[in-house]
């Protein structure tokens, strides 16, 4: 999979050189790379952003960087499948105004050979980089959000999707199965996990788990899974009360 991101913070992507996607990066699974906006600027200061037109606080990212990034990269998706049809790359613009990224999301962009992360900042994109970028043969746009609250700008939920999502990639995750016994897959939050010690400051391990019972320990993890569901999320549940 070929991730692109353009920022002014290219900085705040050290991060993707540690852990499972480093690895992925440095196996050729994943080819990452960061691009800075203000390279496609031509003014002397790099400028990126202006006041908004109706007024308004905050400062607007002008768009002709934008377009200038966006063609540069999507030129190269453009010849390496000129004939497909179909989608051959999405345009995903973090956005606390976009719809919610989920599981199901992540599970659907992990399918996409070339992810391009617009990373925005102050009050966000002008609206045309987007409308522009859609009508591009080839080229989805998706604006999504981390959740309901407001971050600076659009890295730290980039980072956090291209984890989400690089997991996902065949290839990526030591044991597949740990990929489906986890929070969200399902529907349920994931059961509680213990190790060695059984007992540890005086809390003891739930006894089922140490009989060797299979049958019994997979029921009482659903149970689990859905008490703790009901619990903390109850808006996860098909009937809520
Ligand atoms: Cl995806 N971006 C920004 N800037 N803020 C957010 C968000 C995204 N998700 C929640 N808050």
């Amino acid at each position: 999979m070929r991730i692109d991101i353009v920022t002014i913070f290219p900085e705040f992507f050290g991060v993707l050189d540690v852990s499972l996607v480093g690895k992925a990066r440095q196996s050729g699974l994943l080819d990452v790379r960061v691009h800075d906006l203000r390279d496609y600027t031509h003014d002397r200061h790099r400028t990126v952003d202006d006041t908004p037109y109706g007024g308004g606080a905050g400062m607007v990212m002008k768009p002709e960087p934008w377009g200038e990034a966006l063609d540069a990269i999507l030129a190269v998706a453009d010849q390496t499948e000129p004939q497909d049809p179909g989608v051959s790359s999405v345009v995903i613009v973090p956005s606390p105004a976009g719809r919610p990224f989920t599981q199901k999301e992540a599970r659907d962009l992990a399918t996409v050979d070339h992810l391009v992360f617009a990373c925005g900042r102050y009050e966000g994109i002008d609206q045309r980089v987007m409308d522009h970028a859609a009508t591009r043969p080839g080229v989805e746009v998706r604006e999504i959000s981390l959740g309901d609250y407001v971050l600076n700008g659009g890295e730290v939920a980039a980072i956090a999707m291209i984890e989400a999502v690089g997991r996902l990639v065949p290839g990526m995750v030591g044991n597949p199965e740990s990929l489906t016994e986890e929070s969200h897959e399902d529907g349920l939050l994931e059961y509680p996990s213990y190790t060695k010690p059984s007992a540890w400051r005086g809390h003891e391990v739930p006894a089922i788990l140490l009989g060797g019972n299979h049958g019994a320990i997979a029921a009482w993890r659903h149970d689990q899974q859905v008490e703790r569901t009901r619990r903390v999320r109850p808006d996860l549940l098909p009937d809520q009360p």
